[in-house]
């Protein structure tokens, strides 16, 4: 068994119950939190029921974590009081959180939509900067930078995991880009666990033969995608996004909601 004890947040969502399942007795400690119910605790698990805008739960939270990570947040746009108190500042708490317990690592769950507003023809890489698509993806864009801040100077491990569309199988055309399938999300957030880096941002992405992102920073620490969304082309290739703008972006739908920009500034 792995002796580091973790902290996974959100673990009552989409993606905090794939690594419930696929992390169950795997470690010393698995520590899950959210708002939302999470049911029993199973062997070597701790439920703790925390709203993470909530500075001295979340202190608490980290106490006694070799390894955190946050899936916690809310994961689609909506209106900015709910985003600063869940995604902004949720992952400021959680960082000082981290900070005070002595956290050796966090894995941060930032998304593609923080860098939504990149045509689908400009390859990008985590090091490109950001150009978030919607508040939400802004939040996400804010996150690695706290996470840079905490990585330089308070010595803890940030890795940030731009996720693309983590689905049982690719939906639609765009997907065939995005597609991260649940096993190579686990696979990148063991390396996160194991890996040595300082910061890093890559993308959450499995190996797509139509993949827009350069993931080598991801495969130098030693993510080994599996899956590769081509093999459903033929089943989804024709479902395609309802407008232009959604279609030629990377953001897919989060751009063309409440757009009124000009199309001829993007590239
Ligand atoms: P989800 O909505 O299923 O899970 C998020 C969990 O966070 C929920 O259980 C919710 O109750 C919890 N949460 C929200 N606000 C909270 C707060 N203030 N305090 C404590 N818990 C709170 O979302 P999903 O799909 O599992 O996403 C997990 C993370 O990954 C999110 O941060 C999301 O932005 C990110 N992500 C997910 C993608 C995907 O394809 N599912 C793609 C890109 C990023
Ligand atoms: C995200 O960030 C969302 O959380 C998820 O629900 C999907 O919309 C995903 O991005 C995507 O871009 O497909």
């Amino acid at each position: 068994m792995n002796s580091q004890r973790i902290l996974l947040t959100g673990a009552a969502g989409r993606l905090g119950g794939i690594l419930r399942q696929a992390f169950a007795g795997r470690f010393q400690l698995l520590r899950l939190s959210d708002v939302a119910p999470m049911g029993a605790a199973g062997e070597g698990e701790e439920i703790v029921t925390c709203d993470l805008a909530d500075a001295t739960t979340v202190q608490v939270l980290c106490e006694g974590i070799d390894a955190i990570v946050h899936l916690g947040g809310i994961p689609y746009e909506t209106g900015w009081p709910e985003l600063l108190q869940s995604n902004i500042a949720g992952t400021i708490n959680l960082y000082e959180g981290a900070r005070h317990a002595g956290v050796d690592r966090v894995i941060f769950a930032s998304s593609n939509h923080a860098s939504g507003m990149y045509p689908n023809d400009t390859a990008i890489s985590g090091e490109s900067p950001p150009r978030p698509d919607s508040r939400y993806g802004l939040t996400k864009a804010f996150g690695e930078d706290v996470a840079a801040l905490y990585a330089y100077k308070h010595g803890i491990r940030s890795l940030c995991l731009r996720i693309g569309s983590c689905l049982p199988k690719p939906d639609n055309k765009r997907a065939l880009s995005t597609w991260l399938s649940h096993g190579d999300f686990v696979r990148l957030v063991e390396v996160g666990l194991t890996a040595d880096y300082v910061h890093e941002i890559v993308y959450g992405v499995s190996g797509n033969t139509r993949s827009w992102w350069d993931n080598s920073a991801a495969y130098r620490l030693g993510y080994e995608p599996r899956d590769d969304a081509e093999i459903y082309a033929a089943e989804v290739e024709a479902i395609e996004l309802g407008t232009e703008l959604a279609r030629q972006y990377q953001g897919g739908n989060f751009v063309p909601e409440e757009f009124s920009g000009r199309k001829e500034w993007l590239g």
